[in-house]
């Protein structure tokens, strides 16, 4: 109960202050407020908290809005943003397999923009594996893919990535919090080198700390890499695609070798970073039982 009237209420707030916007935006909006209000673990205090940080007299408006709303619209608000952006009936198609890491990191950079999609997964091995409308979509054969309703295809993670960091803005495709083109020069200089850092180093001396049992270079990194953590997230207060790019590796090797702390391995910032992802619906939903390396 205290649920669908705090759905109400908050979907009465986006109206009220959504006013003269698009439903796209609107809808956008509402999402966002679910999240942030956490509605999952909506309890009493929750509840109040909203009351509380609403600072216009909308009393009356609850009660025609609470009586004039059915709860069939309230049940549709609810499946629409039901705290996940994958959508059935977006246009946008993440084509995947949720245990892989470089899929893992398009999946996080879907979910971080705000992007409304639709995910395929799709078995690579064996005799399931590999669909021909897929390989008609990336004839290499690998996850990740995004697909857009106006013919862009990007078939590899580190474009995806790209795309949603750097960008074209165009055919409905809008600024979004990954953004960095209009971000400081610094943030965006860290980020770059994180991302190099995780293609030239974690994944090649991770591999062979797992193949081969070197796990005296893969530990002497991590330190080295503890030291260029910046902010709560790796370049700055803010999720980037620094932190979609290398949280599927870090978070593997701290399950093989870990757990990484500072005690231990002298990652303490490292540790800190993984668990805020950790205790963030946007990296947490894309973390799984079973998970591949990358080799
Ligand atoms: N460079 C690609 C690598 C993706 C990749 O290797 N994906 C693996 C799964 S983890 C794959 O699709 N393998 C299927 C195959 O090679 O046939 C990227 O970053 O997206």
């Amino acid at each position: 109960m205290c649920f669908a009237i705090t759905i109400i209420i908050i979907k009465h707030l986006v109206d009220y202050h959504t006013e003269g916007l698009g439903r796209k935006r609107k809808y956008k909006y509402f999402a966002n407020a679910i999240k942030k209000e956490n509605i999952c673990k909506t309890d009493a205090n929750t509840f109040w908290n909203i009351l509380q940080t609403m600072n216009q007299n909308l009393i009356l408006n609850w009660i025609r809005v609470i009586f004039g709303t059915t709860v069939l619209n309230c049940i549709l608000y609810c499946r629409a943003f039901s705290l996940n952006m994958e959508s059935p009936v977006s246009s946008t198609v993440f084509v995947t397999n949720k245990m892989c890491p470089f899929a893992q990191k398009a999946w996080i950079a879907l979910e971080a923009s705000g992007t409304s999609y639709q995910m395929k997964e799709i078995s690579l091995y064996g005799h399931n594996g590999k669909p021909d409308w897929f390989l008609s979509l990336n004839s290499a054969g690998t996850v990740p893919v995004v697909s857009y309703s106006d013919g862009l295809i990007l078939p590899d993670s580190e474009l995806i990535l790209d795309h949603f960091a750097y960008g074209e803005i165009s055919s409905g495709r809008t600024e979004n919090p990954l953004s960095i083109r209009y971000r400081d020069d610094m943030i965006n200089k860290r980020v770059v080198k994180w991302r190099n850092d995780v293609l030239q180093k974690v994944i090649p001396i991770g591999k062979a700390a797992v193949l081969e049992g070197d796990t005296q270079t893969l530990f002497e990194l991590l330190k080295c890499l503890d030291g260029s953590v910046t902010g709560c997230y790796l370049a700055c207060d803010i999720p980037t695609v620094a932190d979609c790019a290398v949280f599927p590796f870090l978070w593997r090797i701290d399950k093989e070798f870990g757990p990484l702390t500072q005690e231990t391995h002298s990652c303490g910032n490292i540790r800190k970073w993984l668990d805020l992802c950790l205790d963030t619906p946007v990296f947490q939903k894309t973390v799984h039982q079973s998970w591949w390396w990358w080799w």
